[in-house]
């Protein structure tokens, strides 16, 4: 049983999500989602539209993810690991070069950066929609 671990927030689920996703589960037979938290994100300087426990269902209705588990911080990532027996942890290429995957991770499992979806991104869809951050409405 192949099992791979991916990251991340997830908001406004779109396509570019769900092809990560897709292919993260091609590259085993397990997918874990480590999905940031609320108070993650906000350290994140992110502000989720959606909050953890609706993102969550929606990652859970997915038939390519089979567990749902929060992402608290950035140093949980080789606990993780250890403690979920990943072989492989998957993030988009804009993770390609960052020390909080590559070092973090380095000799603990393989680390594979897919291509991104180009053309869609959770801010581009609040700014064509014009959705008031939390914090306006
Ligand atoms: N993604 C993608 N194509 C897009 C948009 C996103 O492949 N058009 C990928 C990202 O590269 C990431 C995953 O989908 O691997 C989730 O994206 P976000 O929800 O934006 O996650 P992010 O804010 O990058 O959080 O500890 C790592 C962070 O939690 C990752």
């Amino acid at each position: 049983m192949r099992r791979v671990l991916t990251y991340g927030t997830f908001d406004l689920l779109h396509y570019g999500h769900i092809e990560l996703l897709r292919r993260a589960r091609a590259l085993g037979d397990y997918l874990i989602v480590a999905l940031s938290t609320d108070e993650f994100n906000a350290g994140k300087g992110k502000s989720a539209y959606h909050n953890f426990e609706v993102r969550r269902k929606m990652l859970e209705a997915i038939r390519y993810v089979d567990l749902v588990i929060p992402e608290l911080n950035w140093e949980q990532k080789a606990d993780d690991v250890r403690r979920y027996e990943v072989d492989v942890v998957v993030m988009g290429s804009d993770w390609q070069a960052d020390e909080r995957f590559t070092a973090a991770l380095q000799g603990l499992c393989e680390l594979t950066f897919l291509p991104r979806t180009p053309g869609v991104s959770t801010s581009e869809i609040k700014s064509r929609l014009k959705l008031p951050e939390p914090d306006e409405v």
